[in-house]
């Protein structure tokens, strides 16, 4: 009887360690780090082929996680990648363009975002660096609390460049407030009228570092003009050459304060935006000038969060996601001899196209996932797109999503961790053109009597515009050469017949 009772005693204890243990594993979720870095394409790291820069840190990550060959940016240009990232619901449905500097918040408050969810499953949220999703309700007050913002969509903390390095108001805002604002010399920002406030590009040439197009000669800061006219804020001009060491200073604060909860760090490096002014330290860092330069610095920025990460002894419990938001462009105003230096470097390895482009290098994006416990490392060529990170992470933090949220992402979360290869059936590619990809598929829908604008050609974009529909074996033609339209009519109609139910829904 004693020997029954003891067993039982025994039994009873192993049984509730185990669902202890099973509890636990489940509530400890993972730090999640998602490192967006603008700008950079596919073959801009030095695991994807990079000449004529190296990416040490960034290779690092990937030898520890997974590089996914295969995996897209919701468009190929800024604002509706960012939109789509953190709504899971595409951007045309929303109209999201690229926008100006003065331009309302793009989300509704009403949605439930990313970091919303991420909240509800008891993260920590923020952002750190490039927004340009939007700012307040349409008529900004840039010397107040700029609301609705970050924090109306779920984000407990922001650090922001409010729009791009090349639009104003060149100032960080912290909390939606502007960071070190002297009351006595108040910011306006028009992006029609001129202020009378700082020099202007058209001007003042001789005050600029960097020459740039005539969209960027609006108002100069830091020697630099830019889109847009500003007044006021003399105290709180950042300086461009030390954005990088801000953001990831805020980044790593961020980090620190927050190691001892789960959090959700949203970070979103200026770099490889133009202008693209590299610190001193990563002059010449490269062979190929700015542009290269900027990459170095960019990879720098990741080595010190992950070190960061390391020295807090919370790598191994935390995910990275680190990607781009849109294609490589060499030339995108500021005359920086992108193009010049370029040499062999390959910035969308492969891949036709660019920024702003429908072919597969707008879109198509360095892309690396790290959860040291939890990832094996390895390459990945399962088809994904950013919108669907949202679900993907709702199913891996335990949060049930509603039929409203992220309407269009899917929840692939195997994939993301490198458990399957089986990413997307289909997956859209938004830019000034639709693309579908479907297998080895890439189709481009047509678009009749369109006309590629100037502002495009002046940047040797090839935005992939024909009156004619587009298809591609991407098998056997990766590079999207060989239109074989003519020989798959019912291919053709197919994956029109898609599109047409994904813009019709
Ligand atoms: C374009 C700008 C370009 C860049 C881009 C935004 C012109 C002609 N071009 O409108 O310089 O700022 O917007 O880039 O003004 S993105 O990465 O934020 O999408
Ligand atoms: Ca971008």
């Amino acid at each position: 009887m004693k020997i029954l009772n003891m067993f039982n005693y025994v039994f009873t204890i192993v049984l509730t360690l185990t669902i202890f243990d099973q509890v636990n594993a489940q509530e400890k979720k993972p730090n999640i780090v998602l490192i967006y870095v603008d700008d950079l394409g596919y073959g801009d790291l030095g695991i994807n082929g990079a000449i004529g820069v190296k990416t040490p840190n960034v290779d690092k990550l990937a030898a520890n996680g997974i590089n996914f060959t295969d995996a897209h940016a919701a468009a190929a240009t800024c604002t509706p990648s960012r939109y789509s990232l953190l709504t899971g619901q595409y951007a045309f449905r929303n109209k999201a363009a690229i926008i100006d500097g003065d331009a309302p918040l793009i989300i509704d408050t009403e949605m439930r975002t990313l970091p919303d969810m991420l909240k509800d499953a008891g993260y920590t949220t923020g952002v750190v660096g490039k927004w340009h999703l939007g700012l307040g309700d349409g008529n900004v007050n840039w010397n107040d609390v700029v609301k609705p913002g970050p924090k109306e969509v779920g984000f407990d903390y922001s650090f922001l460049i409010p729009a791009t390095g090349d639009r104003v108001p060149t100032v960080f805002m912290e909390n939606q407030k502007v960071v070190g604002l002297e009351p006595a010399d108040p910011i306006k920002v028009s992006y029609n009228l001129q202020l009378d406030g700082y020099p202007i590009g058209t001007e003042r040439p001789e005050l600029l570092k960097q020459h740039t197009d005539s969209q960027h000669l609006g108002s100069i800061t830091n020697g630099i003009s830019r889109i847009g006219y500003m007044s006021g804020g003399q105290s709180a001009l950042w300086v461009d050459e030390k954005i990088p060491f801000v953001l990831t200073e805020k980044a790593k604060d961020f980090i620190e304060v927050n190691k001892a909860n789960p959090f959700f760090l949203f970070f979103s490096l200026h770099d490889i935006h133009q202008p693209r002014i590299a610190n001193v330290k990563f002059v010449e860092a490269s062979q190929m000038g700015p542009r290269g330069d900027v990459i170095a610095q960019m990879d720098w920025c990741v080595g010190e969060v992950m070190k960061k990460l390391l020295d807090l002894g919370i790598s191994e419990d935390t995910l990275i996601i680190f990607t781009s938001d849109n294609g490589p462009i060499l030339d995108d105003g500021y005359l920086d001899y992108a193009r010049e230096l370029v040499g062999a470097h390959k910035p969308g390895g492969i891949y036709k196209g660019s920024k702003y482009s429908v072919f597969e290098a707008g879109t198509r994006m360095p892309t690396i996932v790290s959860w040291p416990k939890i990832v094996k490392p390895g390459t990945s060529n399962a088809l994904l797109s950013q919108v669907d990170i949202y679900a993907s992470l709702a199913s891996l933090v335990g949060v049930k999503l509603s039929k409203v949220d992220a309407p269009d992402s899917q929840n692939l979360i195997d994939a993301w961790l490198g458990k399957s290869t089986k990413g997307r059936t289909i997956l859209l590619e938004e830019a000034y053109a639709f693309g579908l990809r479907m297998g080895n598929y890439k189709y481009i829908m047509p678009k009749v009597n369109a006309t590629i604008p100037e502002w495009l050609i002046k940047k040797f974009v090839d935005p992939g515009f024909s009156s004619k529909a587009q298809l591609f074996d991407l098998k056997a033609d990766p590079s999207e050469e060989y239109n074989i339209a003519h020989l798959h009519p019912d291919l053709v109609n197919k994956m029109q017949k898609e599109l047409n139910s994904i813009l019709a829904g």
